[in-house]
């Protein structure tokens, strides 16, 4: 089945490319604020030592090769020089994935391309290709306005709707706090599907995805036995999927809880959910099926600056029901919203603090390009024009006009914001042990439990005890008194419960305590900046590659768009 094409009468050669580090540091070219982390960057970036730190692949690239038979190369995280190099070995298409704060990047890898490699057909993907008139900003032959896979395949000359392989990729790198690694390889990817239906105005995950939702995994079947087939190459039965809103489908969860009951399989997952969907779906069962931890957009506390997905929803009461349950609950928040003022902006910081989640999101409001937020700001005048794309990362400056928070005032707010959630509830670290701890506790109270609250309740023993082993660090480096009584205070209750420490657990616990003094003199000597490897991977045409190999083959789900409408997009915004 090996694909061959027009020219030369063999398999199309297409390089898949992020754009090019280093990463978070002041250059031509980027922002230090820009960083390629995800908790570092927007959660736990002001709680010092004890900050989450792990790095993602750019999973995008990875799904589009893994669809398409050619052979792809997909460089993740490569230098310039080394994008620059892969160029002269002579592609026949180059796909370059980007989001609107690396523009700049872009850019430059395409003038790069145009000389290195004139005979390249560029393409354009990823959410950068929403730029307004982004086709006559950059030299490129394509740009990708929405989902790839299907575009590629037909530009490729394939069929769109050939099976869907669902690649098998680790969610996170290198994952650590204090400079101590997480246990285990870290969880599994799971990709069912992208966009929301919700539209909330600022949110261009469902804007850019036309509002609607794509399923690659349309069943709790298909969901089930992806995973299983993941879990059995990678021998772990964690997952974080990575869906905009997974529990808005009630009916694919619970097939999917079915399954595993079935099957006895019980994985555990973390997820993004809404609380209208979380709600809708109930806390019992997202504990039947597993969830580990749930991002959830509070947004803010007034009807003002909130959304239909959480009217009528108790923030607190529903943040208190998980965290009782064992699920580690992240809160996201949208500060400098219009309505803000420098009076009223703590009322929303303080209703996030007073939430009392595992971890804070604080993001800045940003009217992101296909957002109708981005259309109203545009008619009205708002926009900030004049701010380049490398400052639209929303950790800094805001990118409209807001007469409140002019200049770098927004910042401020965001940093006070993240020291004051750490100074009054402490390292998510410990918020993360005290709740899974919540979770045995609360299964150990039940009266009775079936297999599957067996299994669980057996899960949260074992995360115990696992994440107990840094307590000693969390009192050391403690923010405050609060925060140290509170870790001793805890590791005492779980001793008291299972049992002292045992010598093996004691040792590991002086090498947790020896590898973060390392990580300390490290940041004390270098920063703590972290980049990531440049990674390449290949997939072979007509061959099993890699992904090929260790991954699922589905139906690929028919969108009702016709297929026509998505080429005609991508011809009407390409120049080339
Ligand atoms: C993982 C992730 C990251 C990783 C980055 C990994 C990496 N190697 O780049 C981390 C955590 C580091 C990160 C950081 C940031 N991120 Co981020 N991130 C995501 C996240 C959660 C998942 C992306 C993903 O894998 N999706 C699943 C895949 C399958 O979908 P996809 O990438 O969209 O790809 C599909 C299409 O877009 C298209 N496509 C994509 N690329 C290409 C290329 C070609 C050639 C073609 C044809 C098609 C195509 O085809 C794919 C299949 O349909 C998204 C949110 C989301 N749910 O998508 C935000 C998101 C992409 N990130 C975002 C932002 C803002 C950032 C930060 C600026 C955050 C910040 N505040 O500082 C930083 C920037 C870091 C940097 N220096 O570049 C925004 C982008 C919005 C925007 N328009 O600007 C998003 C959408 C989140 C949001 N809702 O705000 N991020
Ligand atoms: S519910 Fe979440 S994912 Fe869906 S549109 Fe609103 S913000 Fe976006």
């Amino acid at each position: 089945m090996s694909k061959t094409t027009s020219h030369e009468n063999r398999p199309q050669r297409v390089l898949l490319s992020g754009v090019f580090g280093p990463f978070g540091v002041d250059d031509a070219y980027g922002r230090k604020e820009n960083i390629m982390e995800l908790f570092h960057n927007q959660v736990t970036k002001a709680q010092e030592m004890g900050s989450w730190r792990f790095q993602h692949r750019s999973f995008g690239l990875y799904f589009l090769a893994a669809n398409i038979n050619a052979d792809v190369t997909v460089l993740d995280f490569p230098s310039r020089k080394r994008f620059m190099r892969e160029l002269k070995k002579g592609y026949d298409v180059v796909g370059i994935s980007f989001i609107p704060p690396n523009f700049i990047k872009a850019k430059e890898m395409t003038r790069l391309t145009r000389l290195i490699s004139p005979e390249s057909t560029i393409v354009l993907g990823g959410h950068g290709a929403a730029i307004d008139g982004v086709e006559h900003l950059i030299d490129c032959d394509h740009v990708v306005k929405g989902e790839g896979i299907r575009w590629l395949r037909s530009f490729l000359g394939e069929d769109p709707d050939a099976p869907f392989v669902h690649p098998t990729l680790s969610i996170a790198e290198r994952q650590a706090a204090f400079g101590v690694p997480f246990p285990g390889v870290g969880a599994n990817l799971l990709v069912p599907g992208v966009g929301c239906v919700n539209g909330c105005k600022f949110c261009c995950t469902s804007h850019f995805f036309g509002r609607k939702y794509t399923a690659y995994l349309s069943t709790g079947k298909q969901v089930f036995e992806t995973a299983q087939r993941i879990a059995d190459e990678r021998g772990i039965d964690e997952f974080f999927i990575m869906d905009e809103n997974f529990l808005k489908d009630h009916q694919r969860s619970k097939e999917l809880l079915a399954e595993m009951e079935l099957h006895q399989r019980y994985f555990t997952f973390h997820m993004f959910s809404s609380a209208e969907a979380i709600t809708a779906f109930g806390v019992d069962n997202l504990v039947r099926l597993g969830v580990n931890f749930v991002w959830i957009g509070f947004e803010a506390s007034s009807s003002k600056g909130n959304f239909e997905k959480n009217k009528g929803i108790d923030a607190k009461r529903l943040t208190k029901e998980l965290r009782d349950r064992g699920i580690i609950v992240l809160a996201s928040g949208i500060l400098c919203q219009e309505h803000h003022t420098q009076e009223n902006i703590q009322t929303d910081i303080d209703f996030l603090v007073g939430l009392e989640p595992d971890l804070v999101q604080f993001m800045l409001l940003t009217p992101l390009p296909v957002t109708a937020l981005y259309q109203d700001h545009k008619r009205r005048g708002l926009l900030r024009e004049d701010l380049p794309f490398e400052e639209w990362h929303g950790q800094k400056y805001l990118t409209f006009r807001h007469p409140e928070f002019p200049g770098d005032s927004s910042e401020k707010w965001i940093w006070a914001a993240f020291r004051k959630d750490y100074e009054v509830n402490s390292s998510s670290m410990y918020r993360a042990v005290e709740t899974v701890f919540r979770g045995y506790r609360s299964l150990v109270a039940l009266p009775q439990r079936d297999a599957c609250l067996e299994t669980r309740m057996e899960q949260f023993r074992r995360r115990t005890l696992e994440y107990a082993g840094i307590l000693p660090l969390v009192a050391k480096y403690a923010v405050n008194e609060i925060e140290r009584t509170r870790a001793t205070t805890l590791d005492r209750e779980i001793a008291k419960l299972f049992g002292k420490p045992s010598i093996k657990e004691r040792l590991r616990r002086v090498v947790i305590l020896a590898l973060a003094m390392r990580w300390k003199l490290r940041c004390r000597l270098f920063g703590d900046g972290i980049q990531p490897p440049t990674t390449v991977t290949k997939f072979k045409a007509g061959e099993k590659s890699i992904a090929a190999v260790s991954s699922t083959i589905v139906p690929f789900p028919r969108v009702k768009e016709p297929l026509e409408t998505a080429s005609r997009k991508a011809a009407a915004s390409s120049h080339g």
